[in-house]
């Protein structure tokens, strides 16, 4: 997609009026702390209902679910690697994590999504890394893509969004 546009927001990813919002789950998709806590929070408890169905994800995948009370249409819920140093295959996994949720996304017809900063938080990885790989993985997709046609990186503090913008170029 020639004119696909990447922003950096810094904010409450609940509040953004985007096509989907991801969700940085963990494998039971039953809910939890951080973000996760939050988009079930204003979502309402038909996500978790949902959610119930879906019987769980694997790290590293993504499953599409509505996005009920939120603003956003839809919530991909992906779930990235705990950091348990580096050897245990956690680039891969979260750039997976990020490319099977664009793949969700471009599949269900989603042009607009916003995506939190996957396993900086709770699951501790190094935020550097995490946010070249999220930039790496969202660039290298768009370059493709047929409708997936904005992304916005979601950060919660000023540390994460200096470090998104100086990634962006
Ligand atoms: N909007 C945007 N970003 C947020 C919000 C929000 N409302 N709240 C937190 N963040 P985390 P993880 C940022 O811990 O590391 C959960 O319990 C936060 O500052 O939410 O992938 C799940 O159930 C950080 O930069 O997710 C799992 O068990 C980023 O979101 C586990 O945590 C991710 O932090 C997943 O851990």
């Amino acid at each position: 997609m020639a004119h696909a546009i990447i922003e950096v927001y810094d904010g409450d990813i609940t509040e953004l009026d985007v096509d989907a919002i991801v969700n940085a789950a963990n494998t039971s998709l039953l809910g939890g702390g951080g973000v996760d806590g939050a988009i079930h929070r204003a979502a309402g408890p038909r996500l978790l209902e949902e959610c119930r169905s879906l019987r769980g994800c694997r790290i590293g995948e993504a499953k599409l679910t509505q996005g009920y009370d939120l603003k956003a249409r839809y919530v991909i819920h992906t779930v990235g690697p705990v950091w348990y140093g580096g050897d245990k295959h956690e680039a891969d996994l979260l750039a997976r994590a990020y490319r099977n949720s664009l793949i969700v996304a471009e599949g269900a017809g989603l042009s607009s999504l916003a995506f939190p900063a996957i396993s900086t938080g709770v699951y501790q990885f190094p935020k550097r890394q995490a946010t070249e790989i999220a930039m790496t993985e969202v660039k290298e997709f768009l370059l493709s893509a047929k409708v997936v046609q904005k992304v916005i990186f979601c950060c919660f503090d000023a540390e994460m969004a200096q470090l998104y913008s100086e990634y962006l170029n």
